[in-house]
């Protein structure tokens, strides 16, 4: 690898931006999600982008999160998911419109069968090309706290997952990936995801019940992911730390109150990172390098989280805004956050 390559390299772009990349620019692209509102889907052809309906809470263009690997890439598409791969790296998205999924058992909601037949289609692609591990899924779909079917939809949507991990033979506790799931504007089953054949170690967060340990009460089947994925890339130990949100134990913390959900969410994430280091071998993952993404509920509360989250640091960090809902009705912000991997900070300075 050459000065400013590597395995996993991420950045971000506006969708005109990486409308406008060059050939030599874009053979590196892995793929990645671009968040916009009601905008167009980036028309890279042959790249795999999930195009996701989100309103930026400040006056924006959108942003779109571009993974890259420094290692010959091909593209390949089976069924609905697209995806470029490498010997080290898959990265794969697919939409499903959940009306137009059969709905075939009885009793099964759209969106819990569009999810199982998405997750089964993502560990059939996975099997056929020898990836081991699932590091990292990012899952967005509409109406994420309303309710059909006697049940919300994001527990309609944990049931789907976890039928499809026993499907296939698969742990619900050993071996799941971090990951993070929301409410986009409108849209169908939005799911991106990060396969890797590289051995992945789940880290849970001390300070929280492993969410596929929650207690009924959350809905009848557990969420299944970890709070953060951990793997060797190339020589680098990077991290994915999960959506973090103002959870303790298994119970939302700070009712109404968004400055002191996100000082908890950052908390949290400190008390993963803090985990990450003490199992990882090489590793000593900084917060102030890592790179975050934080969505919010209500976009009036964007000021006070940006305030928070740069109050939290003694200088500037990489962090994108999105408004989303968030999988429990009395959340009001969730952060996620990554290291290891090359970033935006990385650039001015020598590998
Ligand atoms: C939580 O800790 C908050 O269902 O994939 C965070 C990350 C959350 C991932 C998921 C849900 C998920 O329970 C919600």
């Amino acid at each position: 690898m050459k000065p400013g390559e590597a395995i996993l390299r991420l950045e971000y772009l506006s969708a005109s931006q990486l409308a406008e990349l060059t050939p030599a620019e874009s053979g590196s692209v892995l793929g990645g999600m671009c968040f916009s509102h009601q905008a167009m889907a980036p028309s890279k052809l042959g790249l795999p982008f999930l195009s996701v309906d989100m309103a930026m809470p400040s006056s924006e263009e959108g942003h779109c999160e571009v993974w890259h690997s420094d290692e010959p890439l091909t593209s390949g598409q089976l069924g609905a998911i697209r995806y470029r791969q490498n010997e080290t790296l898959l990265f794969g998205c697919l939409s499903l419109d959940e009306m137009a999924v059969n709905a075939s058992k009885e009793g099964h909601s759209p969106l819990q069968s569009a999810t199982e037949t998405a997750y089964q289609r993502i560990f059939a692609l996975l099997e056929a090309q020898g990836y081991t591990s699932l590091f990292r899924v990012w899952n967005y779909f509409s109406g994420i706290n309303a309710e059909s079917h006697h049940i919300e939809r994001y527990r309609q949507f944990n049931i789907g997952r976890q039928e499809a991990f026993l499907a296939h033979g698969r742990s619900v506790i050993d071996g799941v990936p971090a990951a993070c799931a929301l409410g986009s504007a409108t849209g169908g089953l939005n799911i991106a995801f990060l396969a890797t054949r590289a051995k992945v170690l789940g880290i849970e967060n001390p300070r929280q019940v492993s969410a596929y340990h929650y207690p009924s009460q959350y809905g009848p089947r557990t969420p299944t992911f970890a709070r953060a994925g951990l793997a060797n890339l190339g020589g680098r130990d990077v991290l994915f730390v999960s959506g973090t949100a103002s959870i303790v134990g298994h119970q939302t913390l700070h009712h109404g109150d968004v400055a002191a959900q996100t000082r908890e969410c950052l908390q949290n994430i400190a008390a993963v990172v803090e985990e990450a280091n003490r199992q990882a071998t090489q590793a000593d993952f900084r917060l102030d390098q890592f790179v975050y993404k934080v969505y919010v509920r209500n976009p009036e509360n964007l000021a006070q989280v940006r305030r928070e989250i740069a109050d939290y640091f003694d200088k500037p960090v990489s962090v994108v805004f999105l408004q989303a809902d968030i999988c429990r009705a009395d959340l009001l912000v969730e952060i996620e956050a990554s290291g290891g991997h090359l970033t935006p900070l990385d650039k001015s300075k020598p590998d």
